[in-house]
């Protein structure tokens, strides 16, 4: 195996062994050969046209798939692997296809020879440096764009500009003579059309679920029998809420569930109680306290440890997979049967009270608009003197306490703007009120980091300027996964520059990629909170 995706990857080089974040190496291989095959659907698609949107429903779900933490179940891989290949075949056969790329023409029904050939196809395939990180920098900005896409997807939302981008892109990635500026090009066409992805999964939420509001949050237990939903979809949280509904049963989020409680339409839910945990990462130890069963919509899992013996209250559902967990399915019409959780649930202990912490977020684009007033008298006035956007995701490396020192440090007249993971590094720091607006703003998940883009955009009209980068505005992002990778390409769609990026950069760039983007961009690494807030605060 070899993977170099994430923020995590060992020795900041590439795990090749067994992941850091616990997937193994069949798993690690199966996944390689999931995104091949699917670049091999792509081509067909492509070149037929006009296809039902099932099949790039089919290309999305693959994608997410193998985002990190999102899938551990190699057996299921496989079967999805098997899937595509029937429906692969099944297009070339209809429009009797020719002249296709080995990719394309791949096929096999035995599993033997699936994990044979799965061995065969990872990134170390592309021998140029330089090509192979490029390659891989689109095919992890389309990981996350194909998330983004499928969230927005099964609340019948689409765009098919963004359907036929993901499709066409993983099939230029197939190309045997690629040209580096076409590589680099594509990188920002990525980048755009992450933007509409998220702009479209905004659309999806907001008109479904209201736009979030300001909310505070309790992260305390209560006395009833509950189960948690961790995660980013919002359809299964909305199924989740209506099928506990008057049972006895308790909800409560998780990690990038806590936006949930934001929305107007889940907040009228009596039984939906609040937060339960932290981020992602600390999962093993809080699932664990719990007691009821445990939801994973998408990523991010964290295989359990030794001592934890939580694994037949853990269920998954969608994208997600864990070997040994039960997987809800949905029907053909999309709905999802959570009833088996349910009477679980009835007979578990309730949850063990882990804090008593409240948190206030829901600063998504509406509610900040609402405030744009206010905000910008602040602004004028100088008691706002800068917004930092600290968004992006949690881990679990040490150094990742430079986010809560550098929250802590920030001069008290700046604010900080953040969406995703990331938070929880400083959103339980009572950095206090400007004015009654707080100084840290959370628009909610990764997934709403549309909103941050849609806040500057605000602030540059409020104050006539011609480009974001005139704002009072600095960006210091903290990157795990894939999603955090298309929310930096569509920034720099956008011509954002000097973007800081922590806390370390990605091990899939390399020396040549990274100068270019230093060199357009002005992307440096973080280094320390001194020497940042010194930059920052210039
Ligand atoms: Fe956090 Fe994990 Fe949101 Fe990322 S819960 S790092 O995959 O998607 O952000
Ligand atoms: Fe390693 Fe990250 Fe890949 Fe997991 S997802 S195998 S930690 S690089």
């Amino acid at each position: 195996m070899f993977c170099f995706q994430c923020q995590e990857t060992a020795g900041n080089k590439g795990c090749t062994r067994v992941g850091v974040c616990g997937k193994n190496e069949n798993t690690a291989n199966s996944q390689d050969l999931l995104i091949y095959v699917t670049k091999g659907l792509s081509e067909v698609v492509n070149k037929i046209g006009e296809v039902d949107s099932k099949y790039y429903d089919l290309i999305s779900n693959n994608m997410f798939v193998t985002i990190t933490n999102a899938n551990f179940d190699e057996e299921d891989i496989l079967d999805k692997v098997e899937k595509t290949l029937k429906a692969k075949d099944k297009l070339i056969e209809e429009n009797k296809l020719e002249n296709l790329s080995d990719a394309a023409k791949y096929t096999s029904d035995d599993r033997d020879e699936l994990k044979r050939k799965a061995i065969e196809v990872g990134v170390l395939n592309i021998i140029n440096e330089d090509e192979r990180s490029l390659v891989e920098l689109v095919t992890y900005g389309l990981k996350g764009m194909a998330a983004y896409n499928h969230h927005a997807n099964v609340l019948g939302y689409r765009n098919e500009e963004v359907d036929k981008f993901i499709a066409q892109t993983l099939e230029k990635t197939l190309k045997d003579d690629k040209d580096i500026n076409d590589l680099i090009n594509l990188t920002m066409e990525t980048g755009k059309h992450g933007l509409m992805a998220m702009e479209l999964l905004d659309k999806a939420n907001t008109e479904k679920f209201g736009n979030p509001e300001i909310t505070e949050v309790d992260f305390s237990a209560g006395d009833n029998p509950a189960i948690l939903i961790s995660g980013h979809d919002l359809n299964d949280m909305e199924m989740l809420l209506e099928q506990t509904k008057g049972t006895g049963v308790d909800v409560y989020t998780h990690s990038e569930m806590l936006p949930a409680n934001y929305y107007p339409k889940f907040k009228k839910y009596d039984h939906f109680h609040g937060n339960y945990g932290n981020s992602w990462w600390s999962q093993n130890e809080e699932f664990q306290k719990f007691n009821g069963p445990i939801l994973m919509t998408t990523n991010c899992i964290v295989p359990l440890k030794k001592d934890n013996d939580y694994l037949d209250r853990l269920f998954t559902t969608g994208n997600a997979g864990y070997p040994g967990a039960k997987h809800i399915e949905a029907d053909e019409n999309g709905k999802k049967d959570f009833s088996q959780i349910i009477e679980m649930a009835k007979s578990c202990k309730a949850p063990e009270n882990l804090e008593n912490t409240k948190i206030v977020g829901g600063f998504a684009h509406n509610q900040v608009e609402a405030l744009a007033e206010d905000v910008v008298k602040e602004i004028k006035a100088g008691n706002i003197k800068k917004f930092v956007v600290m968004a992006g995701c949690d881990g679990r490396h040490k150094g990742r306490s430079y986010y809560t020192e550098f929250a802590e440090k920030l001069p008290k007249d700046y604010v900080i703007l953040t969406a995703g993971c990331a938070k929880y590094r400083y959103n339980k720091l009572n950095l206090g009120h400007i004015n009654g607006i707080p100084r840290v703003l959370d628009a909610g998940q990764c997934n709403d980091s549309y909103s941050l883009v849609k806040t500057a955009l605000l602030l540059q009209d409020a104050f006539g300027l011609e480009s974001v980068n005139d704002l009072p505005l600095e960006f210091n992002i903290a990157w795990y996964e894939q999603k955090a990778v298309i929310v930096l390409l569509a920034l720099l769609s956008l011509g954002v520059k000097n973007i800081h990026l922590g806390p370390t950069l990605p091990a899939f760039l390399s020396k040549t990629v990274v100068n270019f983007l230093v060199e357009n961009f002005n992307i440096s690494p973080i280094t320390n909170v001194e020497k940042d807030l010194e930059i920052i605060t210039a």
